[in-house]
């Protein structure tokens, strides 16, 4: 398979890379793609070096398949022609995700819905990812009814620049990278992404559209506030979920065990619950501090974390090129 990584030397992308020679993807050839600046440097791949090349002859060159990370613009602008040259894109961006023609996949999920006419698949945003990693298996018995979740999202999320800003921020540095509007470092930003104009995030609509399209179910209702936090492993999540059915919190808590790509993470006896200190450099979504809520019937609290740049970003963008591969729809 000849695969270009587009955005190859930013965050999602330098771990897209490492996650393409983890789990010994196909690739007979490698095409690193950045921006112009980039252009003429290099990305190292299982121990080798491999030039960055421009946009333009990244197209030329017509990879098989073309994992996008580089941001909304050079997706809405490139994605189309890479398309057209034959190339298969797995986009990571927002542009795509709730167009109606293009799938909005999580390998687990709906994978099958994938066909050979697919030459733009989206990549959902990461918070929705580890969120419906979760609630897909709990829809199927129980039928959601109303989701609340709130986020606390790694500065890794934003990008490197914002990785930049905690750390000058930590060390005192002279010169911080100012990306977000306050200080990061000991802070807590109710702030992800651009506010809309009902005054939710881009960040809160994602994770109240993509979970439905994703699991092909409308039929019950989500809300979200989310928060950006001076964490770097990974992002976590507080859900309240109220189901159309009773449950059972032994069996919750099997069938979240059963879960292919979920780990089941909680034992509070012995303070065992996910973190992101935990999740950094995992691909699994971890689960824990499962309890029935209280106030309310046929309703649960859970907490969930994952790596936002693996599962939420490169290690799904991978798997979905697997099962390209696998199914010979490439
Ligand atoms: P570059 O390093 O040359 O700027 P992050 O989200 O971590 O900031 O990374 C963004 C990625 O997208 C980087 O690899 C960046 O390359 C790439 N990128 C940004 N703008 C473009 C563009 N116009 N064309 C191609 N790649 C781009
Ligand atoms: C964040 N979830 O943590 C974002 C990053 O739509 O893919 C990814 C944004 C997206 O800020």
């Amino acid at each position: 398979m000849k695969i270009a990584v587009v955005g190859a030397t930013g965050m999602v992308g330098q771990v897209m890379l490492k996650v393409l020679e983890e789990r010994n993807f196909p690739v007979t050839e490698l095409i690193p793609v950045a921006s112009e600046k980039s252009v003429g440097k290099s990305v190292t791949f299982k121990g080798k070096e491999y030039t960055i090349v421009s946009m333009e002859d990244a197209v030329a060159m017509a990879p098989d398949i073309a994992l996008f990370s580089a941001g909304g613009t050079t997706s809405r602008e490139y994605a189309p022609l890479f398309a057209e040259a034959g190339t298969t894109v797995i986009d990571n961006s927002s542009v795509w995700r709730m167009e109606a023609d293009k799938k909005l996949v999580v390998p687990e999920i709906n994978a099958s819905s994938l066909t050979k006419e697919d030459r733009i698949i989206a990549n959902p945003n990461c918070s929705t990812i580890q969120l419906v990693m979760v609630l897909h298996p709990l829809n199927l018995k129980y039928n959601l009814k109303r989701v609340v979740v709130s986020t606390y999202q790694s500065v890794t999320g934003t990008g490197k620049n914002a990785v930049d800003q905690l750390n000058a921020e930590i060390h005192n540095s002279e010169s911080v990278p100012t990306v977000y509007p306050y200080r990061i470092f000991q802070n807590a930003l109710p702030h992800c992404d651009v506010f809309a104009d009902d005054d939710y995030t881009k960040e809160e609509i994602k994770l109240m559209t993509e979970p439905k399209k994703i699991m092909g179910d409308s039929g019950f209702s989500l809300t979200a506030t989310a928060v950006r936090v001076p964490v770097q492993g990974g992002h976590s999540e507080s859900v309240n979920i109220e189901f159309e059915n009773e449950f059972d919190l032994d069996e919750v808590k099997r069938i979240l065990s059963e879960t292919p790509g979920v780990i089941l993470l909680d034992d509070v006896k012995n303070n065992i619950y996910p973190m992101p200190l935990l999740a950094e450099g995992k691909d699994e979504v971890f689960v824990g501090r499962i309890r029935r809520d209280i106030s309310q019937p046929n309703t649960l609290n859970l907490w969930i974390v994952a790596d936002n740049l693996r599962k939420g970003a490169a290690t799904n963008a991978v798997q979905i090129a697997e099962y390209l591969v696998e199914n010979k729809l490439v």
